[in-house]
């Protein structure tokens, strides 16, 4: 797993949508909250990764989002460092990658505020994740959380990102940032922002739930059974998986309809790279058991050496840091002269 920590990142000359890089931009980004799981890993991370080296790519760490919801800030700054240590951990490369955190980048605020009020508030309202996220609440939940979709497509239009790896759950958030950026080009006549489009796969996508195979995997499930952390240590793998929901007809095979085994067969799809057809090959005649015996040994083999490479990072946190900073100080350019033109076109300053 090569992580280049010697590899200067330099500034790079700043950007507008006329003067595109040559490597089409990647852009993405996890908050710092929580456990990280392996819906987070395969439906986002993992795909950053394997496709580093076609890309001129940045990830963040979205820190302005995680205070959307209430968040201790002792943990917020080292969830902070984690997230780093995971993304480098799990492979991101910094001849390929840079990482910053969002709130070292200015220009990430600054620009919200004016998208917002360029954001016509009927689109707000309909986002589905501010309404699961506000649930009964919605009268005192912090505005922040009302606004996390204009943000979240400043951070990706200030860099004039061309696409946007994520999963599932974020399609309409970038369809809200496509059509943000479509309305405020269209309103001043000029290309401002690179219409960038998501990246989502058709498998690993929405990681489901192990207890309720219905609902997608998430940070915030109270049941701590539901997710695969990715620090999580094998025995812990072993436990969770034995228990996760199937169902009795005990047949190892691909069937949407049978929800619990179909997420975890594609899990186990993702992990050995293999077809539905050969899955379904080594395990015929073979029960649930033996199954989750073979789908645990992947994932200890999998997250085992992440979480080495995790540790070794989290033990040389100056160097992250270090890391951390020059990222920042080589995407301030672009967005920075993004910032500038917004401010240009609406008449500020
Ligand atoms: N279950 C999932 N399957 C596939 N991809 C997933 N992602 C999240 N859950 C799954 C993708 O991981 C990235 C995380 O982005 P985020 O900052 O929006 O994550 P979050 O909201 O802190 O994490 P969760 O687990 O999604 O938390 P809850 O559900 O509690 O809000 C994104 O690319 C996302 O699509």
């Amino acid at each position: 797993m090569a992580v280049n920590m010697n590899n200067d990142v330099k500034p790079e000359p700043a950007l507008s949508a006329a003067s595109a890089p040559v490597k089409k931009r990647v852009f993405s980004g996890i908050q710092p909250t929580g456990n990280l799981h392996l819906g987070n890993y395969l439906g986002a991370i993992r795909n950053w990764t394997q496709t580093q080296a076609q890309y001129d790519n940045i990830f963040c760490i979205v820190d302005l989002h995680a205070i959307t919801l209430p968040i201790d800030p002792k943990e917020l700054h080292r969830s902070t460092r984690q997230l780093a240590a995971i993304y480098l951990a799990a492979g991101l490369d910094l001849r390929y990658c840079k990482l910053f955190i969002q709130s070292h980048v200015r220009e990430h605020a600054e620009a919200s505020w004016i998208m917002e009020c360029f954001t016509p508030l009927g689109w707000l309202n309909r986002m589905t994740q501010f309404k699961s996220k506000a649930g009964e609440n919605i009268e005192s939940v912090p505005t922040g959380l009302l606004c996390y979709p204009v943000l979240m497509a400043c951070d990706i239009l200030l860099h004039q990102a061309h696409y946007v790896p994520v999963g599932d759950d974020q399609r309409q958030h970038i369809e809200f940032t496509r059509d943000l950026a479509q309305r405020f080009n269209s309103h001043f006549g000029q290309q401002v922002f690179i219409v960038p489009q998501d990246q989502i796969r058709e498998v690993g996508a929405r990681i489901m739930s192990l207890d309720d195979p219905t609902k997608k995997m998430s940070k915030s499930d109270p049941n701590p059974n539901s997710r695969i952390n990715l620090l999580d240590d094998a025995k812990t793998i072993t436990q969770k998986i034995e228990r996760a929901t199937t169902d009795s007809e005990r047949l190892v095979t691909f069937d949407s309809n049978r929800p619990g085994i179909y997420n975890l067969l594609s899990i186990y799809q993702l992990l050995t790279e293999q077809s539905p057809q050969q899955i379904e090959d080594e395990f015929a005649g073979k029960g649930y058991g033996d199954f989750k015996a073979a789908l645990t040994e992947q994932l200890v083999a999998t997250l085992a050496p992440i979480q080495a490479r995790y540790h070794e990072l989290m033990n040389d946190l100056p160097a992250l840091e270090n890391i951390l900073k020059q990222g920042a100080d080589a995407v301030r350019p672009t967005a920075a002269a993004t910032l500038q033109r917004i401010k240009d076109v609406v008449g500020l300053g």
